[in-house]
């Protein structure tokens, strides 16, 4: 069974490891799952034949046999679904792993592309550097709300599993912010998830694949 995504022929993060295949591939490796890399230019994700794939022209896509997935969320839970190692045996447990999914990408994540958004696409706006305070402070609430609720857990709910893949995956990208480290038990949390073999192998990729080391 071959499987195949798609990733940016050269990632704007230059493989920091924050376009979001380094998440699927970091899927994949956690459940010894052997995978393609087909590149695509940002001019290519807006032609037909990627939006056949994928209906908002981005990436990462996943293929493998007849079905092409979308959306990383889908793509994480569904390789999680079909293989060991990502989703707890236990019918509750499983259940909350994939809430904590649900609340990575659509309660933690939202707020963090935010500070994308005003950082890069709005820093010319003459109310951005107004606005750059109240898009930080959205983002500590939330990641404030999360930090309590971990206390000194290693991981969100007993065993590593796609909900930390997913939230590790998400956090990462306030690194440069210095939010994270206002939080200690997050930052050790990221680190836990960066320090896994499968995460390693993901961004070791992600980074050939960008730069050739
Ligand atoms: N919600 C989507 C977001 C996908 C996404 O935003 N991908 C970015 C790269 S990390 C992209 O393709 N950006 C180019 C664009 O939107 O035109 C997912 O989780 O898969």
């Amino acid at each position: 069974m071959t499987i195949t995504i798609t990733a940016f022929e050269r990632s704007p993060d230059g493989g920091k490891g924050l376009a979001r295949d380094t998440r699927v591939r970091w899927a994949l490796e956690e459940v010894g799952q052997s995978y393609e890399v087909r590149f695509v230019s940002f001019q290519a994700i807006k032609e037909p034949a990627h939006l056949a794939l994928h209906p908002f022209g981005q990436i990462p896509t996943y293929e493998e046999r007849g079905l092409v997935l979308f959306e990383t969320g889908a793509i994480v839970l569904h390789i999680a679904q079909r293989h060991a190692g990502l989703l707890p045996d236990d019918a509750d447990a499983r259940a909350r792993a994939i809430a904590w999914m649900f609340a990575a990408l659509s309660t933690v994540e939202p707020p963090i592309l935010e500070l994308a958004n005003a950082k890069f696409l709005e820093s010319d706006k003459p109310w951005s550097k107004e606005r750059l305070p109240l898009v930080m402070d959205r983002i500590r609430g939330r990641v404030k709300q999360l930090s309590v609720r971990m206390d000194d857990a290693n991981w969100l709910d007993g065993a590593f599993s796609a909900g930390d893949l997913m939230m590790v995956s998400v956090l990462l990208r306030l690194r440069s912010s210095g939010i994270l480290d206002e939080y200690p038990n997050l930052a050790a949390y990221v680190a836990r998830g960066e320090a896994r073999p499968a995460y390693r192998r993901a961004f070791d990729a992600q980074r050939a694949a960008n730069t050739g080391l």
